[in-house]
């Protein structure tokens, strides 16, 4: 389970985002990376080798040489650091901090409402609790016109340049857009779709998979 301490691994099926964003960040940086399959139909997940690796039973897993890092943004914030100083890890600590506070923004704030908003979505709209699915919808409308105010001037989160925080917004947005966007113009989020659609590790690792 622990392989050689020459390259990289990385557990976990290619169709979560947790496991999109680590991926499409090794890509982005160039990282060469053997993946393994795990959870979802795969299972895995409670295999004692594994669970030594992550306690959580959770997908993704990455394993650096001696280091076995759980948490998909911790997992993206070391590569980063590590291997995008100055790129996707912005250099000065005020940018940085600017892109980074859209990592807990979307695991805090946004996933919730947006799974929730997305079961109901995919229910048939005569089996929908229309109660719940009207609240759902206007909170997560609520918060990706959020993102919306912020890509400006976009295409990106910090303006030009790719960073951390859109690694995160890059899934839920690709996701948002692709759902149709509740029936809705989001012209700096397309943009932004736009442009990281541009970017062949976006597309291998986030637009092909979720
Ligand atoms: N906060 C964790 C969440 C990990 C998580 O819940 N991953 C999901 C997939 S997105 C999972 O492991 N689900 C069980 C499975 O896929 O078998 C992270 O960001 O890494």
């Amino acid at each position: 389970m622990r392989g050689d301490s020459s390259g990289m691994r990385v557990w976990g099926r290619r169709n979560s985002s947790n496991v999109a964003k680590v991926l499409w960040t090794l890509d982005e940086l160039g990282l060469a990376h053997e993946r393994i399959d795990l959870g979802g139909p795969f299972g895995g997940n409670d295999d004692p080798a594994y669970r030594a690796l992550n306690p959580n039973g959770r997908i993704p897993t990455l394993q650096d040489g001696d280091l076995v890092l759980w948490e998909s943004n911790a997992i993206v914030r070391y590569l980063a650091a590590r291997h995008g100083a100055g790129g996707l890890w912005p250099a000065e600590p005020g940018p940085r901090a600017l892109s980074d506070r859209w990592m807990d923004w979307v695991s805090i704030n946004l996933v919730p409402p947006f799974l929730a908003y997305r079961r109901l979505l995919d229910q048939p709209e005569a089996a929908r609790d229309a109660a719940a699915f009207a609240r759902e919808e206007a909170t997560v409308l609520h918060l990706f016109a959020i993102v919306e105010a912020a890509l400006q001037p976009g295409p990106f989160i910090l303006g030009e340049r790719l960073t951390i925080g859109d690694i995160v917004l890059g899934p839920p947005v690709h996701r948002f857009l692709k759902g149709g966007g509740a029936g809705r113009d989001w012209p700096r989020l397309a943009a932004c779709h736009a442009a990281l659609r541009e970017r062949s590790a976006f597309r291998a690792h986030v637009a092909a998979a979720l």
